[in-house]
């Protein structure tokens, strides 16, 4: 392993994960590859910009020539994929996008990848997978039953990456992440859309009662167990990297409410997600029994997320113009309005 292709790594995680590496392996390139769509920030790499060791590419990960010229360019040996459309909100209101990158170019990197003779492919992939787990844990030989369109776009991508393992003999790991938070997340998932809303003193739309269960893994963590995957996954196998810590939305809203200080009267509950999944939670045992272990707490780590977010305004001010403005109208305005009148007092 010597040049890798971090694809997606303007985003959240994979920025989170391009830090990280530049820094943990000095020996190792790390070339990020990136479309900048609405949720890449080339702010989010600011901090390695003058690493010798990083170089950045703007292109998609479905653009077959564009790939292939970078993969040829960087003499790439190792591809690890965080680019995806991510947010299922915006899988409901319009898929398109998701099949292309989440599908389509998860294909383009394998088939472009398998021709250049890469050495190992990781797929950054998710618990939304396994679908609604009423009870219980998923482990990594549980079937696929995914409910959102996002959900099943990651589904099909993780499938292409299985029978290029099987058909191609190509050396492929998978991880799949539980609900992902700290720094630099998007302003439109529940944490960061909630702690920047409140700081406005605006209402937190939270959708239906609020009990659903959602496993928390901080950012950092999740970054470790990749790096623990990539460097020691079996070939053909996938991993689930869990935060253990399960938690009801309202009670992570009023955790962080408590946090930054303001009342949970913010807090509103609206018309809930189509589809919604009820429960996620993983057992990563399969993991762990590689090397990897978590390093923080859950209230540590929403303490520091919660910080982040107060300290850098600049970074998520700029985001919330624009056509994110016209996202937030899309997917609240309706739901904020139900909730007025279900919930007159409630301001
Ligand atoms: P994100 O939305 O913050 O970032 C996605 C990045 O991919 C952006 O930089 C975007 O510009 C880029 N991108 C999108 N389409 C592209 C294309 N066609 N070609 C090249 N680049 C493209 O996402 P995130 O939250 O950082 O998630 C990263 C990965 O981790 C995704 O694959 C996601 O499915 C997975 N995941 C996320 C979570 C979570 O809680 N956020 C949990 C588990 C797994
Ligand atoms: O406005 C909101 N109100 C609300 O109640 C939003 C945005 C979310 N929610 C609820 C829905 C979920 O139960 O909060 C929970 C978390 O929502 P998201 O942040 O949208 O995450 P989720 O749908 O659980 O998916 C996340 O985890 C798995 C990531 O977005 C995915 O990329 C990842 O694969």
């Amino acid at each position: 392993m010597k040049n890798i292709l971090v694809t997606g790594a303007a985003g959240f995680i994979g920025s989170a994960f391009a830090r990280y590496m530049v820094k943990k392996y000095p020996h190792y390139n790390i070339i990020v590859y990136d479309k900048l769509t609405y949720a890449g920030n080339l702010n989010n790499l600011s901090e390695i910009d003058d690493e010798g060791n990083y170089r950045f590419e703007r292109g998609d990960i479905a653009a077959r020539d564009v790939v292939r010229g970078i993969l040829q360019k960087y003499d790439i040996d190792t591809i690890v994929n965080f680019a995806a459309e991510s947010h299922v909100d915006r899988s409901i209101l319009n898929p398109d996008a998701f099949i292309h990158t989440d599908v389509v170019g998860v294909y383009i990197l394998l088939d472009e990848g398998r021709k250049h003779g890469i050495e190992r492919f990781l797929q950054v992939s998710t618990d939304e997978v396994y679908g609604d787990v009423e009870t219980g844990y998923s482990t990594e030989d549980d079937r696929f039953l995914p409910n959102s369109p996002y959900a099943a776009s990651k589904a099909g991508g993780e499938l292409m990456v299985r029978a290029y393992h099987v058909t191609h003999g190509m050396n492929t790991v998978i991880t799949r992440g539980s609900n992902t938070f700290g720094p630099y997340q998007y302003p439109e998932k529940l944490l960061p859309l909630f702690i920047t809303e409140a700081i406005d003193n605006r209402p937190l739309p939270l959708y239906g009662d609020g009990m659903q269960v959602r496993d928390w893994l901080y950012v950092d963590d999740h970054v470790t167990g990749i790096d623990v995957a990539l460097h020691h996954g079996v070939a053909g196998e996938a991993y689930n990297i869990a935060g253990e810590n399960e938690q009801h939305n309202i009670d992570v809203i009023k955790a962080m409410l408590k946090l930054l200080g303001k009342p949970e009267t913010l807090i509103k509950h609206v018309p809930d997600r189509e589809g919604h999944d009820r429960r996620y939670a993983m057992n990563c045992d399969k993991l762990r029994a590689l090397g990897w272990q978590r390093q923080y707490d859950f209230p540590q780590a929403l303490a520091l997320t919660v910080q982040w977010y107060q300290d850098n305004e600049w970074w998520w001010r700029e985001i919330k113009t624009g056509e994110y403005l016209e996202y937030f109208k899309r997917q609240y305005a309706d739901r904020l309005a139900a909730a007025d009148q279900d919930q007159p007092n409630n301001h």
